[in-house]
């Protein structure tokens, strides 16, 4: 009996976003404090892909399941249309660019490579009709993420087409008291019956007086999380929500996943990260009925400037083989003195976390972007793990045609000045259009059903 309910227990398959065609720098993210400051930066979108590819492969060849989720489709010309340029598509194009290069740069944005936002994502084990539950992020509060809800939704919908499986819920309705950015503000801790506890962080009340930032957007609402939570069918017993510290999103925190990161019994985080953390803390270990092994760095370690500035919490934990956490953060860490002086005491030995890897991803980093934005993990029984549609998990065969498609496709620089140009928009759908081959997915651009 025993045996049988550990075999179906779901480990974390992590599908990781690969930086589309038209990765750039356009300033677009109010609050998110390294895309503001490398606005109109030339972006090599060659090397963001890579380097995004880099560490899902790096990450499979130790043993971690990993599948990639497309880009999506831009310049959204559709968008664009909606908006009142009219004509064919290089019209659309150069008129855009020409009298609105901000709403161009927009609808250019490859964002969508931050598939921590794509999704929110509950385990089958954790969910009342025994489903893994997913529901896309509308992405209410930036214009330019807002653009990707219908087409995640359309990509999940392929991937996780099982009904017997998988449930794709519309997003949330897109409006100011429903923001919601996905899994970025979710985490799933495993409690001491080894099921599922899942904590909820917003940034704000979508109803109702509350605690708000004063200077940049809090994104997510409690009312979100918890429509999430209602959908999805958790248990209210094994489910909480916390709020962020206003002062932190003011700080350049405008995701929970830029202050804390959780796995399994491990919650690491910053003890600036929550209103009341402490109590936070002690609600969270009391759902895992004691198993709780939280790391909390104070701001004399580590402070919330420094955090922002290199990501140490945009990180993955992943459980060893050989026992204890494996810390996979962005480079930047290693970089600045104090934060690489803490990771060395952080793993020197006699804590949960027994290894810390870094890796270069610094074109997504300039977009504000790191380890833990770029994979949305998805817990997967062996069953379900076989009921995914397409050649998404990620081996060394599949590496290689991602490596070979992303250096015969993509362009080595891009510049502001480049989105509008209709050679771009062409090479990006023969891309995607390769890439749909590669993956093996039905047409889930709308390129494709033209
Ligand atoms: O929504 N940056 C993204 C970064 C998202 C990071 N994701 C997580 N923390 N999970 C954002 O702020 C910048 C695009 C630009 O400026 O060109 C941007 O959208």
């Amino acid at each position: 009996m025993r045996a049988s309910r550990a075999k179906r227990r779901p480990v974390t398959v992590d599908f990781g976003g690969l930086p589309g065609p038209t990765h750039n720098h356009a300033g677009l993210a109010r609050g998110n404090l390294a895309a503001t400051r490398n606005a109109a930066r030339i972006a090599h979108p060659r090397d963001a892909a890579l380097q995004a590819l880099t560490r899902i492969r790096a990450l499979a060849a130790r043993g971690y399941p990993q599948a990639v989720l497309p880009p999506q489709e831009r310049p959204a010309v559709g968008a664009l249309r909606a908006l009142g340029f009219a004509g064919d598509d290089a019209t659309v194009l150069r008129a855009a660019a020409r009298e609105a290069p901000a709403l161009l740069a927009a609808c250019a944005s490859a964002a969508a490579m931050w598939v921590a936002n794509a999704a929110t994502v509950s385990a089958s084990d954790d969910t009342a009709d025994g489903r893994v539950h997913f529901t896309p992020a509308n992405l209410a509060t930036q214009f330019h993420r807002s653009l990707e809800a219908g087409a995640t939704t359309r990509i999940l919908r392929a991937i996780f087409a099982d009904a017997r499986c998988f449930t794709v819920h519309d997003p949330l309705p897109a409006a100011v008291q429903m923001g919601d950015e996905g899994a970025a503000n979710h985490t799933r801790l495993v409690a001491a019956d080894d099921r599922g506890v899942d904590l909820f962080v917003y940034g704000r009340r979508g109803y109702g007086e509350g605690p708000v930032p004063r200077r940049f957007p809090a994104r997510q609402t409690r009312e979100a999380a918890q429509a999430i939570a209602r959908r999805h069918g958790l248990d209210p017993r094994r489910t909480l929500y916390a709020q962020q510290d206003p002062a932190a999103i003011d700080a350049g925190v405008f995701h929970n996943d830029v202050i804390a990161v959780g796995a399994g019994r491990v919650l690491f985080c910053h003890e600036k990260a929550w209103i009341d953390g402490a109590r936070v803390l002690a609600e969270v270990g009391q759902r895992m009925q004691g198993a709780l092994v939280p790391i909390v760095v104070s701001d004399a370690d580590v402070t919330l400037a420094d955090a922002v500035a290199t990501y140490l919490f945009n990180s993955q934990l992943l459980e060893r083989t050989a026992g204890g956490m494996l810390l996979v953060a962005p480079a930047e860490c290693r970089e600045h003195a104090p934060v690489a002086a803490y990771l060395d005491r952080l793993a020197d030995g006699t804590g949960p976390i027994r290894e810390v890897v870094t890796f270069d991803l610094r074109e997504s980093m300039r977009n504000g972007g790191g380890p833990a934005c770029l994979r949305l993990r998805v817990p997967l029984t062996d069953a379900e793990r076989a009921a995914v549609t397409g050649n998404v998990f990620v081996d060394d065969a599949l590496a290689t045609a991602l490596e070979s498609w992303i250096c015969r496709c993509y362009r080595d620089r891009l510049a502001p000045a480049d989105l509008g140009d209709p050679a771009l928009l062409d090479e990006s759908r023969r891309a995607l259009d390769e890439l749909t081959q590669i993956l093996r997915l039905p047409s889930i651009y709308a390129f494709q059903k033209a």
